[in-house]
Parts: structure tokens; C-alpha cells; sequence
């Protein structure tokens, strides 16, 4: 029971490394806030995870107000947040920048950015209150991606929202130092979840496409790798964490040659 009397919010729980997680960190005794914008998918998982300590909040972490309203609502049982896993997240299309439609790169920098900095200051104050005289001080653990290390076509406005979440990451490091709250950015590869999805607008066949012929991280090997940056001693921070399938690697630069 390694998250015994933690209390851990997460955002994106509805699928993917979000409900990994947190079936993870229920099944090592935490206190789960569960989140995300479909309810049913809440109500389904809090009935899944039935006995164990979990409240939901029914949110779009776009709303700054919705976001706040949903902090400020949390029962005391729940109230004192531990760690924030600042999982919601999503890419829309793989066009290149030309023919991408403005509305969706909007909801990737309002989602991957915006909601990821509302949530993280909404819960902080009051981590950083508490850390000063806990023995097992704060976590904020953000999903960034390799799409945030990595340029690839069509990766355009969602690699450079995950390239913030790292800069993000580094640099709350930089400000939480000293304060008993560490930081942690997961940088997965590709991972079959709901993500292609969602990004290929409920496609299935293009998103099966995108794991054909090889075996992807599942959610379970991030939401693993989440919990042992958790888990480490106090005095170990992991700073960030890449990791990809092993059938994935970067190719070679690409030379546009005149005929
Ligand atoms: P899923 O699509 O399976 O899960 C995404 C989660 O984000 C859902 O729970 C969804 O909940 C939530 N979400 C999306 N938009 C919002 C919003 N506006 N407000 C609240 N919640 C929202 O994908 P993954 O599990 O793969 O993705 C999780 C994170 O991991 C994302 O940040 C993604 O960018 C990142 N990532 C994914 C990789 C992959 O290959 N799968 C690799 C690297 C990083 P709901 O729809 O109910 O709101
Ligand atoms: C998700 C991984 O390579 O599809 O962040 O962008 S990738």
C-alpha cells in the first residue's frame, strides 16, 4: 500500500492512462479524485472501483471557472491533494499546419496548455501550504509526449503543446525547489488508447491503422511508469521520463533533392 492516506487527482481518467492510473493508485490504498468531461464514463469507473475512496468531478479543464468551481467543491475527505496527475490531454488531425482547421488547434492549446496550467494553479497553493510540514510533501506528474522532443508531419501545433508542458515541468521545478513538492514529465511514444481515436474524429479504422504490424505502449506501461515516479523516496525526483515502444525509434533527417 505504497499510497496509503495520499490523495491523488487526476485529470482524464475516462480512458486511457488516466483510468489506469487510476485503478493503479486505488489498488495502493490512495484517495482517487477521478475526472474528465463524460460523466457516464465517471459514474462507470467510481461503480468499478467500488469500496475504495473515490470522488468524481464532471468537468472540461478548458473552463477556467468549471475548473476552479470543481476544486473549490471537493469534500474535505478529498480536499487535501497530494499529487495532480495533469494527464487530460488530446491531438485533433495529422494535416500539415496549411490545411489544419483553426478550431482544432485551438482545442489542443486550450486542453494541452491551458487546462494543464489551470488545474496545476488551482491545486497548488494549497500543496505548497501543506508540503511545508508534511513528511511526504507534493508530486505534480504532467503527460507530456515524444511529440513534444521530436518533430514528425503533421505533429505540428500538438508536439509544440507537449514541448510546453516540458519547459512547463522544468521550470515549476525550478520554482517548487525547496518546498517539498516535486515535478515529474512523462514523455510516452505511441500508446494504443482512445488518443488516434479522437484525433482521426472516431475513425476506427484510421486509428487501428496507426498500431498495425506492431506492438504500442499500452495505457498500463504509462500508467506503470507513473507510479513508480510517485512511489520513489521523497528525496528522489524524477525530472522526466521518456519512453517509447520498442518497435518505434526516430528516423533519419529528410532531404528534399531537386531532380
Ligand atoms: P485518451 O483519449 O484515451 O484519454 C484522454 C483523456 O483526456 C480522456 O479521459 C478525456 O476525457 C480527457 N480530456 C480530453 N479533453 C478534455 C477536456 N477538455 N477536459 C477534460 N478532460 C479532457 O488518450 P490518452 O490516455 O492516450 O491520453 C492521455 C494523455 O497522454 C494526453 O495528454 C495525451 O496527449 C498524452 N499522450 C498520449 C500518447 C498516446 O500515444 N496515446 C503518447 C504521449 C502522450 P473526456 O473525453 O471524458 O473529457
Ligand atoms: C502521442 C504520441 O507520436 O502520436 O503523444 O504524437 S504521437
Amino acid at each position: 500500500m505504497l499510497l496509503k492516506d495520499r490523495t491523488v487527482f487526476i485529470t482524464g481518467a475516462t480512458s486511457g492512462f488516466g483510468l489506469e492510473c487510476a485503478k493503479l493508485c486505488v489498488a495502493q490504498g490512495a484517495r482517487v479524485i477521478i475526472t474528465g468531461r463524460r460523466a457516464d464514463r465517471l459514474k462507470a469507473l467510481a461503480a468499478e472501483l467500488k469500496g475504495a475512496e473515490v470522488h468524481t468531478l464532471c468537468f472540461d479543464v478548458r473552463d477556467k471557472v468549471a475548473v476552479e468551481k470543481a476544486i473549490a467543491s471537493l469534500p474535505a475527505a478529498f480536499a487535501k491533494v497530494d499529487i495532480l496527475i495533469n494527464n487530460a490531454g488530446l491531438a485533433l488531425d495529422l494535416s500539415s499546419f496549411e490545411n489544419v482547421k483553426m478550431a482544432d488547434a485551438e482545442q489542443m492549446v486550450e486542453t494541452n496548455i491551458m487546462g494543464l496550467m489551470y488545474c496545476t494553479h488551482a491545486l497548488l497553493p494549497t500543496m505548497v501550504e501543506r508540503a511545508k510540514d508534511s513528511r511526504t510533501g507534493g508530486h505534480i506528474v504532467n503527460i507530456g509526449s515524444t511529440a513534444g522532443n521530436y518533430p514528425y508531419p503533421g505533429g505540428n501545433v500538438y508536439g509544440a503543446t507537449k514541448a510546453f508542458v516540458k519547459q512547463f515541468s522544468l521550470n515549476l521545478r525550478s520554482d517548487l525547489y525547496g518546498k517539498n513538492v516535486r515535478v515529474t514529465n512523462i514523455e510516452p511514444g505511441m500508446a494504443e488508447t482512445e488518443f488516434s481515436l479522437v484525433r482521426f474524429g472516431g475513425d476506427q479504422q484510421k486509428s487501428d491503422s496507426v498500431y498495425k504490424g506492431l506492438t504500442p505502449l499500452s495505457a498500463q506501461d504509462v500508467a506503470e511508469t507513473i507510479l513508480w515516479c510517485i512511489c520513489r523516496p521523497r528525496h528522489v525526483n524524477i525530472n522526466r521520463v521518456e519512453l517509447m515502444p520498442t518497435e518505434q525509434a526516430c528516423g533519419p533527417f529528410v532531404l528534399s533533392r531537386k531532380a
